[in-house]
């Protein structure tokens, strides 16, 4: 057995049993109550699924098994111009544990190895018009890639329940591992006419999808390893990590479970938003006709947009309620690399005015940024501009959190999720009832 899952075999099999003799005493336990309020509101808030990997504070934000992004960025083993490579956070995520640089490097060539994408794939993407979305390329390419399930196949073969985490583990280092070729593949193929770029076996994961892309400078490759690490996971609620935990119940397998999340994903109040944001910014430059607006001209857009019934992409969470510090670890990385960047200050200059306006609708709970106000300014900078992109690259980010979550999830030996749902019936029969007592 290989040393990291070695070690996570260790950690699941202590947890798994002492979350057991924890529920058999303690099982009784009411962790939650439910208001219709919440019924009806898209479940915010309402405690009703484990998931290790990171916790989000509404006030502090993500915490991966403890640690802020800040910490992250100090602690974790570092790339040449010192962002945090992301295979270290996948191995904090998955066992608990700050790994050394030895084991960065070593789960960086275990990715390497793995990374061979199966050819028809790449078959089914150039069956594709160009102009498909890449999102659309992402969820099939990673659909197709199924036929290798190590899960599935086990499956079929009469795996027995205490060890599906095994080829739970496999199928999550493969995937991981192929991404990068398979999202490099459907950038160079809709955006670069089909002009494929071989990895380098010498760069980690996050440099070598850069180089994948084909934006060769250092600095693109630092952000990236910033950006897969800042995008991996946001605890289990959200809508694509909470899909993959769904679908991943029913014990569909690692591929299949994770292109469902990525379909959640590619939705525009979640990952879409990073598209919208600059195609948002786009638009009102070109619409104002100057790439250096005012904060004037920036406040009167803002309300013309909300004047159009539409909400202001990048700005508003569901959970979160201040800045979030994924925004604010890119606008550090901002400042200290491309302060004069016209479109990232006018990210800037947005993030000065949009909070007061939205604040002033006074329905908007969260007035701040999120994690995609900022992700399209910078990216542009480095010559990436074709933003119907962009979620992919969070998509790749994101299986690191969720897929590390999955092998928890079967470790753990979670059941099928099947919450219970109401009719207004039953709704108004119980408020009457509540009414009568
Ligand atoms: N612009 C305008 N209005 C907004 C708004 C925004 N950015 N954010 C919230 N509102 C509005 C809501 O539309 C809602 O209006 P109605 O009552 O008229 O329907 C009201 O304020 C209350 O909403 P809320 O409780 O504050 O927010 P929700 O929890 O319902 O929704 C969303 C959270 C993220 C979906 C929301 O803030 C939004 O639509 N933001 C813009 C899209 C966006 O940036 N999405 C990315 C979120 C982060 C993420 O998942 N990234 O992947």
């Amino acid at each position: 057995m290989d040393p990291l899952k070695q070690r996570f075999y260790e950690k699941a099999s202590a947890l798994t049993k002492e979350m057991k003799a924890l529920l058999k005493e303690h099982g009784q336990l009411k962790a939650d109550e439910v208001t219709l309020s919440q019924i009806f509101g898209g479940a915010r808030g309402i405690k009703m699924m484990m998931w290790e990997t990171s916790e989000l504070d509404a006030n502090e934000g993500i915490r991966f098994r403890g640690y802020s992004i800040p910490q992250l960025q100090e602690l974790l083993p570092a790339g040449p111009l010192g962002e945090p490579k992301p295979e270290g956070l996948f191995w904090l995520m998955l066992v608990g544990e700050i790994p050394t640089a030895e084991q960065v490097d070593w789960l960086s060539e275990q990715f390497r190895l793995r990374a061979t994408v199966p050819e028809h794939t790449f078959t089914m993407l150039d069956s594709l018009p160009t102009d498909t979305h890449p999102m659309t390329q992402f969820i099939l390419a990673i659909t197709a890639m199924q036929t290798d399930s190590v899960f599935a196949q086990r499956y079929a073969e009469g795996i027995a329940k205490a060890d599906y985490w095994d080829p739970t583990y496999e199928d999550t280092l493969n995937i991981i591992a192929r991404l990068p070729k398979v999202a490099a593949y459907i950038y160079r193929r809709s955006f670069h006419g089909g002009q494929h770029i071989a990895p380098d076996p010498q760069l980690d994961w996050a440099a070598n999808f850069a180089h994948m892309l084909g934006i060769p400078d250092p600095g693109f490759q630092s952000l990236m390893r910033l950006y897969m690490t800042i995008h991996a996971d946001h605890e289990g609620g959200n809508a694509s990590a909470h899909t993959v935990h769904l679908v991943g119940s029913t014990l569909s397998d690692p591929y299949l479970s994770f292109a469902a999340g990525m379909t959640a994903l590619a939705g525009p109040l979640h990952g879409l938003a990073n598209q919208e944001v600059i195609k948002w910014i786009f638009e009102m430059l070109d619409e104002l006709g100057t790439r250096t607006p005012s904060k004037e001209q920036i406040a009167d857009y803002i309300n013309r947009t909300l004047a159009e019934g539409k909400v202001i992409p990048g700005y508003g969470h569901a959970v979160l309620r201040q800045p979030d510090p994924r925004f604010m670890a890119q606008k550090k990385y901002a400042e200290a690399n491309l302060a004069d960047s016209d479109i990232v200050q006018v990210v800037w200059k947005v993030f000065e005015v949009a909070p007061g306006i939205l604040n002033d609708l006074g329905k908007v709970k969260n007035p701040w940024p999120n994690v995609d106000a900022h992700s399209g300014a910078i990216l542009v900078h480095y010559g990436l501009t074709e933003y119907s992109y962009y979620t992919v690259l969070f998509g790749v980010s994101r299986a690191l959190g969720v897929l590390a979550a999955s092998c928890w999830s079967r470790a753990m030996g979670m059941p099928l999720e099947r919450p219970k749902s109401l009719t207004s019936e039953w709704v108004k029969n119980f408020i009457k009832k509540q009414q009568e007592a």
